[in-house]
């Protein structure tokens, strides 16, 4: 039982008291943490803030809950750079640096529009779904969703992340070099689903799918990937996602290029030809093992970036001996993630750095490498590989393959400079 007497026992002040008998450095000696301070001088220990001998809020202020006042750096962030023009054609990248698992928070997601962010009332919004199917239907929302319903993780990235960076490096930030994407956990329905009460036409080999804003976005997606696992989504992280994701529906073509995952999704036509059959034609590649590349495909490739450290993440006040957490995010539209190698010399020697958390397929994969800080300047790059057979080539081997004239799918190995004071860089490594 907790008495007054005894409650002040359990004290932050009385720590010190009880610990003095330990020396400090055998309490350090085992620690993550080099030679922890015991400072008993400590205002955050010794002294009662406001916040510990007033009320906090009432209940009723933030019915819908926001972020902690001291986290207003973890924000979207844009630049004219990435700009057509205007901010409606745009993007806002994702804050990758500061997200931990692989759920990125709805607020946060990134946000890329050709048109500017559309307010869509869910009540005057419909779902037309025609051409090559037996019973042609316009759904309401609520109709929509009395589909059986599934739910998946899945990461959704702009295949021009890290797009900008074939000639080198633009972006001394982890957030504009590589926040075209975010992860989230998708509540829909199986487009194979409605399909299977419509009734597909033998001849229907492709579908498009139609925007409800201002760019009528439209993409062109073949049957197959349709019919795999292809979903009309309305859920995101737990709750209806926000305008500048799509509200309220959007297209999720899992691990494929992210302007095919439709917001605003309004119509999908089925038919036997690709619409828009010039421009669609996708002519990208991507670099196998053997050297050889495939063409026209729409996935994004297996890729991976080290999150900590990064220029936003720096090492500057780390101290000889310390432990640090190396961490990162790797991710494959093509299957899931099999293993992560860390190099510390820009791709001489690597290190198998272990997964942790979740493994799924098409999902961001977290992995992690405990490593003891030497103060040494490194060259920091991670390569990851999925369960289909691809890795991740070096920039030189995706340089030889496809040049440097390109703007999507650079899936090349990503390196960091960690200079001898603990800054850290975006650099190339073109050997
Ligand atoms: N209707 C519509 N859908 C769209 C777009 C758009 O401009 N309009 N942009 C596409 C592009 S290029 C990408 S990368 C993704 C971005 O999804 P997000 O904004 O939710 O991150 O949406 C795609 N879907
Ligand atoms: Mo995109």
């Amino acid at each position: 039982m907790i008495t007054d007497t005894n409650r002040e026992d359990l004290s932050r002040r009385n720590f010190f008291k009880k610990t003095a008998q330990y020396s400090v450095g055998a309490i350090a000696a085992a620690s993550v943490l080099s030679p922890v301070k015991m400072r008993a001088d400590d205002p955050a220990i010794m002294e009662e803030k406001h916040w510990g001998t007033t009320l906090g809020d009432p209940v009723t202020k933030n019915v819908y809950g926001i972020p902690s006042a001291y986290e207003h750096n973890v924000v979207r962030r844009y630049t004219k750079l990435l700009a057509s023009g205007n901010y409606e054609a745009s993007i806002a990248v994702s804050p990758i640096q500061s997200l931990s698992g692989i759920i990125t928070p709805n607020g946060l997601f990134f946000s890329r529009s050709h048109g500017g962010t559309a307010h869509i009332d869910p009540n005057e919004h419909r779902l037309m779904i025609h051409g090559l199917v037996e019973k042609p239907i316009v759904l309401t929302m609520e109709e929509l969703k009395r589909y059986p319903s599934v739910t998946r993780i899945h990461f959704i990235e702009c295949p021009a992340n890290g797009g900008p960076e074939w000639r080198g490096p633009q972006f001394n930030s982890i957030q504009f070099a590589k926040g075209f994407m975010s992860c989230a956990e998708w509540t829909g329905v199986y487009i194979k689903d409605i399909i299977a009460d419509l009734g597909l036409k033998p001849d229907a080999k492709w579908m498009l799918a139609e925007g409800m804003d201002s760019s009528h976005m439209g993409r062109t997606i073949p049957i197959d990937k349709v019919l795999d696992d292809a979903m009309v989504v309305w859920g995101q992280n737990g709750e209806a996602w926000r305008p500048e994701q799509g509200y309220p529906i959007r297209l999720l073509v899992p691990g494929w290029e992210g302007n095919l995952c439709v917001k605003w999704l309004g119509r999908l036509e089925f038919a036997s030809e690709p619409f828009y059959a010039k421009e669609e034609t996708s002519k990208y590649t991507a670099l196998l093992p053997s050297g050889k590349a495939i063409q026209h495909f729409y996935a994004n490739e297996v890729n991976s970036v080290i999150t900590n450290p990064c220029p936003e993440n720096h090492w500057k006040d780390m101290k000889k001996g310390d432990m640090i957490e190396i961490e990162g995010l790797a991710w494959s539209g093509m299957g899931t993630i099999e293993g992560v190698d860390i190099s510390f010399d820009g791709g001489k020697n690597w290190v198998e750095a272990p997964l942790k958390g979740l493994v799924l397929s098409r999902a961001w994969t977290r992995f992690s490498y405990m490593y003891k800080y030497e103060g040494k300047p490194l060259l920091l790059s991670s390569r990851a590989r999925d369960d289909a057979g691809h890795i991740q080539p070096s920039v030189k081997q995706e340089r030889d393959a496809v040049g440097v004239e390109g703007v999507y799918h650079r899936n090349g190995v990503h390196t960091w400079e960690v200079t001898a004071k603990g800054e850290v860089n975006n650099v190339q490594i073109l050997s």
